[in-house]
C-alpha cells in the first residue's frame, strides 16, 4: 500500500510544557521556507537563501500585526537531510508557557497546520528515513523509564531489530519466489526432491522467528514495567516493605491493623527493569465500608499483578485463609515472605515448597538485596539473562510474528505432503508469512495500522 507524500506544512511545539530555559517550535513541509522568510526577521540573507545547518538569531514577527513575538534562534534543515526528510526549521525561543505558544499560533495564522501526535516521525517513516521498528524506537526512547529500557530503544533505533527482520524477510522473499516457480512447472517435470528441499530451507527462518518471539517477555517488561502487588493480612508489614523497596517513607506505617486503606503505587527500577509496586489494604473480613472498598481495590490490583508478594507474619501461626490466599497464586507469580522473623519464627507453612517461603525481618537488618534479587528472578522468569539486550520485541511485533509462524507451519506442512495440489496453498501461506514480516517493518501496511502506531506519540515528535 503506497502512502501519498504529505503536501501540507506542519508545526508544533517539540518541548515539554512548563518553565524552562528554551522551547522549540518545529516546522516541516513544502512551505517551510516561505513561512520562515515571512515570520523571522534577521539580517540578510533570508532563511531560504542560507545553507542547511545554519543557526542564527532574529525576531519572530506576527504575520498580520507585525508584533515582535520573541527574540529567538532559527536552525535550518534541507530535504532530504532532515528528521522528516522534508524542508524543515526549528525555532528555539524562550521557555515558559507563552513564547512558544505565540510563535506556534503565528505559524498557524500564516498557513501551517498544527501537527498531529507523532506526525514528524510519521513523515520520516513515509520518506524512508526510518523503518517502522525505528519509528517505534523513537517512542520507546521517549517513554523509557530505566537505563536498560533506553539502551534497548537506542539499539532498535540503530536498526538492530529492523536488520534482523529484514534479513528474515529477504530470505523468505527468495523462498516464496522459488515456491511460486514450482507452480509453473508442467505436471510431471518437477523433480520430486524440490518441495522437500524448499521445506528444509524454511527451518532457519522458523528458528529465527521463534528466537525473536522468545524476546517478547523482556521487551514487555522493559516497555510496560512489571506490576508487583504487596498483599496479605492487616499489620503484616506490607507498607514497611513498600517503603523499604522505594527507599523512602511513601506509605504510613503503624502498629494499628487496617492502616492502609487505598492502594498506594510507587515506581522503582530493579536491575534496569521498571516496576510498579502496589501496596494494598490488609485482607480480612472488614468491619467498615472504607476498609471494604480498600479490600475491593486490593483484589482489583491483584487481578492485574505480574507478581504478588504474599506477606504473612512469621511470628504468628499462619491461618487457613492466608494459606488459601497463597495457594490461589501460581508459584511462578508469587513470593511468600514471612515478616517479623526478629520476633521468632512460628509460622511454618509446611505445605509450601521449602524454597518458596522466606522468613525475614523488615526492621532489623532487612535483607533488601536478597528480596530484590528474588523479585527480579521471578519477574524475569524464563527470560534469557543478558546484561545488554539489543533486541526485545513489542506486542505489535509479537502479533505479526505469531501469525507469520502459523502461516509458515501451514506452508511447511503443505510442502512436506509432496502432493501437487498442495503447492498453491503452500505458496499462499508463505506469502502471508512474508506479509506479516513486512508489516513489522512497515511495508504494505494499512493507514489504520500506521495511525495506531503514531497516535501513541506526543505532539511535536
Ligand atoms: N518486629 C517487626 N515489626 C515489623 C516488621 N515489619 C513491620 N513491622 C511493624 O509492624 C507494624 C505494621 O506494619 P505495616 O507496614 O504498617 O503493616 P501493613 O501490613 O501495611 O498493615 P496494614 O496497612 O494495616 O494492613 C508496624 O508497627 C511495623 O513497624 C518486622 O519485620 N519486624
Ligand atoms: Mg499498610
Amino acid at each position: 500500500m503506497a502512502h501519498p507524500a504529505p503536501s501540507d506544512t506542519i508545526a508544533a511545539i517539540a518541548t515539554a510544557p512548563g518553565e524552562s530555559a528554551i522551547a522549540i517550535v518545529r516546522l516541516s513541509g513544502p512551505d517551510t521556507y516561505p513561512l520562515a522568510d515571512r515570520l523571522f526577521r534577521a539580517p540578510p540573507p533570508l532563511p531560504s537563501a542560507r545553507p542547511a545547518g545554519t543557526f542564527f538569531r532574529g525576531q519572530v514577527i506576527h504575520p498580520e500585526t507585525s508584533e515582535t513575538l520573541d527574540d529567538a534562534l532559527m536552525l535550518l534543515f534541507r530535504a532530504p537531510h532532515s528528521y522528516t526528510g522534508e524542508e524543515s526549521v526549528e525555532i528555539h525561543c524562550h521557555g515558559g508557557s507563552q513564547p512558544a505558544q505565540r510563535v506556534l499560533e503565528a505559524l498557524l495564522v500564516a498557513g501551517a497546520r498544527q501537527a498531529e501526535p507523532g506526525e514528524f516521525t510519521k513523515r520520516a517513516f513515509l520518506n524512508d528515513k526510518l523503518d517502522l521498528t525505528q519509528a517505534e524506537a523513537v517512542l520507546d526512547l521517549i517513554h523509557a523509564r530505566s537505563e536498560r529500557a533506553a539502551r534497548l530503544a537506542t539499539a532498535q533505533l540503530e536498526n538492530a531489530l529492523g536488520h534482523e527482520i529484514r534479513t528474515l524477510y529477504e530470505t523468505l522473499l527468495a523462498l516464496c519466489a522459488d515456491i511460486e516457480a514450482m507452480l509453473d512447472f508442467p505436471d510431471d517435470e518437477l523433480p520430486q526432491s524440490v518441495p522437500k528441499e524448499l521445506s528444509e530451507r524454511m527451518s532457519p527462518i522458523e528458528t529465527g522467528i521463534q528466537a525473536l518471539l522468545d524476546t517478547w517477555h523482556e521487551g514487555h517488561l522493559l516497555r510496560e514495567g512489571a506490576r508487583i502487588v504487596i498483599a496479605g493480612a492487616p499489620n503484616v508489614g506490607k507498607s514497611t516493605l513498600l517503603n523499604l523497596l522505594a527507599g523512602r517513607p511513601r506509605a504510613i506505617v503503624s502498629p494499628h491493623p487496617g492502616t492502609t486503606r487505598d492502594t498506594i503505587e510507587e515506581f522503582i527500577t530493579l536491575n534496569g527493569y521498571p516496576m510498579h509496586l502496589i501496596d494494598t489494604a490488609g485482607l480480612r473480613d472488614a468491619p467498615g465500608d472504607i476498609e471494604q472498598e480498600g479490600i475491593r481495590r486490593a483484589h482489583q490490583a491483584l487481578s492485574q499483578a505480574d507478581l504478588t508478594l504474599c506477606l504473612v507474619d512469621a511470628s504468628q501461626p499462619i491461618s487457613q485463609a492466608e494459606l488459601a490466599f497463597i495457594f490461589s497464586h501460581d508459584p511462578q507469580k508469587r513470593i511468600v515472605l514471612g515478616t517479623k522473623a526478629d520476633l521468632g519464627v512460628v509460622a511454618d507453612p509446611q505445605q509450601l515448597p521449602p524454597l518458596d517461603y522466606f522468613p525475614v525481618s523488615l526492621i532489623i537488618d532487612a535483607p533488601l538485596a536478597q528480596i530484590k534479587a528474588k523479585i527480579i528472578d521471578k519477574v524475569l522468569g524464563e527470560c534469557p539473562r543478558s546484561d545488554h539486550s539489543d533486541i526485545a520485541i513489542s506486542g505489535r511485533h509479537r502479533k505479526s510474528l505469531l501469525i507469520a509462524l502459523d502461516e509458515f507451519i501451514m506452508a511447511k506442512k503443505r510442502l512436506n505432503s509432496g502432493s501437487e495440489a498442495d503447492f498453491l496453498p503452500a505458496a499462499l501461506h508463505s506469502r502471508a508469512a512474508l506479509d506479516q514480516l513486512g508489516h513489522i517493518l512497515g511495508l504494505n501496511i494499512s493507514d489504520a495500522m500506521l495511525d495506531a502506531v503514531f497516535s501513541r506519540f506526543c505532539v511535536g515528535k
